[in-house]
């Protein structure tokens, strides 16, 4: 992925055709090199009820709706198979909470790259429509990870 030095910090509001869905704020993780797997964050706003169904990109071989929560002390991640997009309701994905899982990971995912990701979303009438939208990758806390934390998605649940 070629680092491309405008950051699109004013990524937003997408409106795919009679869905209206918004998207702001959004960010994918940056990654050290060999990592396999990264999130993808975002406020999504539906104007009607809708459901986030799937999502793809190029830099990923495999890409989830992933919820994570913490059960007895520890953080849990598993798919899911849809998110809920209520009517008019900001719907946040975050580190610890629900998140687009970008796995097996073709390459290194650089602080200002820009990823492309594709929404999937499915209105109450079942029609789906796709959102495309360019992710400006951040690292975490400005600083680039330290390559110790480079585990996989199994072990590494702070992605
Ligand atoms: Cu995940």
């Amino acid at each position: 992925m070629k680092p491309i030095a405008v950051a699109l910090m004013a990524l937003t509001m997408v409106t795919a055709g009679h869905a209206q869905v918004s998207v702001k704020d959004a960010w994918v993780r940056a990654t050290v090199p060999q990592q396999k797997a990264t999130g993808a964050f975002m406020q999504i706003v539906s104007a009607k009820d809708a459901r986030l169904v799937g999502a793809l990109s190029p830099v990923a071989g495999v890409v989830e709706i992933h919820e994570m929560s913490m059960v007895n002390q520890v953080m849990h991640m598993r798919a899911v198979s849809g998110l809920e997009l209520p009517a008019g309701k900001t719907v946040e994905l975050r580190p610890g909470g629900y998140h687009v899982m970008l796995m097996d990971l073709k390459a290194q995912v650089k602080p200002d790259d820009l990823v492309p990701l594709m929404l999937v979303i499915e209105g109450r009438d079942g029609k789906r429509q796709n959102l495309d939208l360019q992710v400006p990758a951040r690292a975490l806390g400005g600083v680039s990870s330290p390559a110790s934390k480079n585990q996989g998605h199994q072990s590494n649940m702070k992605h």
